[in-house]
């Protein structure tokens, strides 16, 4: 057995397809707090950061990275001093890159006070999050889900961050959802002295700074404590939520990772990440304060990202839903594979140029058809290995996002979005028949899978319509027209009849 991947290990390690983190991490300091440090993360803004403190200089832009829902990144890492390997896979090159930039990891269940100081402290400047789509406990409306007990208890946690007695504020129970963490430490930091903060949501939501405000400033309202209209008045004065698009494809890692991994490294990474070559990243230029110079590091700061994002979610992240159950149900187990389906792959390009494109603002210096073959490629690498059904978790909470707003604005400029209907017959099929065409079993991991199952329970004849009476994914406007109501039952009987 290989010993651990840690900073006295690394030291010795010398193989020419492998970069190691720079040295003298012992003087970096923490300056960012990021909520929920998964894959994506430590592929993405943590490359980032790395860059920009070292081409900088700057050694107080290190990542103290919180874990939500289970402490596994913290026995990943913290035995390995924060340090880890991305793995990059393109065909017939691999290289792997220890990063350094992460000082720390924290499980708020078993240490909530040291999270919450560290939000507080007025040496964090930026607060990064990648809490998924379902971490903003969004409703119907999209706004914060009061009916959701979760939510319900992050509120009454707020109200006692805000209001409650010192017993209560030592109180070491910790929030339960991601929002949630994010509204109680900004309380936290305000009554401690308010010092200005960027917060940067990093999901792949519509709006995503701004989204992430509201909820938020919702959260304090709700809280109906005495003193939210103080934490109200701070968070208009002194904390930013500039809008951003991140983009890199980051599949889960598997043994197989692991072990190319290990041949290079000679060590064992428990935390080991695997990505694409390559990687996207506009963030809004809106800080409140200093900021890492992650432009150094090849990120674009723009004025308005609102293009880039809707280009983004309405290209890539839109047809890697629709291949992620068409190829699913196909049988395929990757991304990749379900390209070299043909008939996929052309209904792909279909679904990009009819219905999506005509909905998508072009960007600055951007061609979308240029973009579009760009991110198909990128969904050929077959090194990158992406399953399907890990695109397609959580469809009740991305398909709003990337093909429903589209669908609607298709709708709305006289047209029947038929790709965009034949999308979601996919989805409709994956969760319906749950199975793929070789009779193999296909999960359903998704927050609103009990409602769904319960749509799909019943007569066949009517279970297009039952699932597009599901209000919190399809709206009324796009459900209720007959146009598009046809056209998603036409293809849903194509695929599973
Ligand atoms: C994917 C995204 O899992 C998914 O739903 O569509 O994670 C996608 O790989 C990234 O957004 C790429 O930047």
């Amino acid at each position: 057995v290989p010993e651990r991947l840690a900073a006295r290990t690394v030291e010795h390690v010398a193989h020419r397809h492998v970069v190691l983190p720079p040295a003298g991490r012992d003087e970096w300091t923490v300056g960012i707090v990021h909520l929920g440090i998964g894959a994506f993360h430590r592929a993405h803004q943590a490359v980032y950061t790395e860059d920009a403190a070292v081409s900088s200089g700057a050694l107080d832009w290190g990542i103290l990275g919180v874990t939500q829902r289970s402490r596994t990144v913290v026995d990943q890492l913290r035995p390995q001093d924060g340090l880890y390997g991305v793995l990059t896979s393109a065909p017939g090159a691999e290289s792997l890159r220890v990063v350094g930039s992460v000082l720390d990891v924290a499980f708020p269940a078993e240490e909530a006070p040291r999270v919450l100081r560290a939000l507080a402290a007025p040496t964090t400047r930026v607060v990064t999050l990648t809490i998924t789509e379902k971490g903003y406990c969004r409703g119907v409306d999209g706004s914060l889900d009061l009916g959701s007990a979760d939510v319900l208890a992050d509120v009454a946690a707020l109200r006692d961050e805000l209001d409650g007695a010192r017993a209560t504020l030592a109180d070491p129970s910790t929030t339960r959802t991601g929002i949630g963490l994010l509204a109680r430490g900004l309380a936290r930091r305000w009554r401690d002295g308010g010092a200005p903060v960027t917060v940067i949501s990093c999901d792949n939501l519509v709006q995503n700074g701004l989204t992430t405000r509201r909820l938020v400033h919702q959260m304090a309202a709700a809280s109906g404590a005495s003193r939210a209209d103080g934490l109200r008045d701070w968070l208009v004065s002194s904390v930013r939520f500039p809008g951003t698009m991140v983009d890199r494809i980051v599949p889960a890692t598997t043994p197989e990772h692991h072990r190319r991994a290990e041949r290079l490294l000679g060590l064992a990474d428990a935390g080991l990440v695997v990505a694409e070559p390559f990687g996207q990243w506009v963030i809004e230029d809106d800080f409140a304060t200093e900021r890492p110079a992650w432009e150094r590091a090849g990120a674009t700061l723009a004025a308005d990202v609102a293009p880039y994002e809707t280009a983004k979610l309405r290209i890539l992240n839109a047809a890697h839903s629709m291949l992620a159950y068409r190829g699913a149900l196909a049988g395929h187990r990757t991304i990749a594979e379900t390209m070299t389906d043909p008939t996929i792959a052309e209904d792909a390009v279909r679904l990009i140029d009819e219905d999506l494109i005509p909905t998508v603002p072009v960007p600055p210096g951007l061609d979308l058809a240029e973009y579009r073959d760009h991110v198909l490629d990128r969904f050929r690498n077959p090194a990158t290995g992406h399953s399907t059904v890990q695109v397609a978790m959580d469809g009740s909470q991305k398909l709003p996002i990337r093909l429903l707003g589209a669908a609607s604005e298709r709708l709305e400029s006289g047209h029947v979005p038929e790709q965009v209907a034949g999308a979601v017959a996919a989805w409709m099929a994956y969760v319906t028949l749950g199975r793929d065409q070789l009779g193999r079993d296909l999960p359903l991991n998704d927050p609103a899978a009990a409602v769904i199952l319960a749509a799909a329970d019943g007569p066949g004849d009517g279970v297009v319509e039952r699932l597009l009476g599901i209000r919190s994914v399809f709206p009324e406007s796009l459900a209720g027209d007959a146009g598009f109501r046809y056209a998603v039952r036409r293809a849903y009987t194509e695929l599973t009849g």
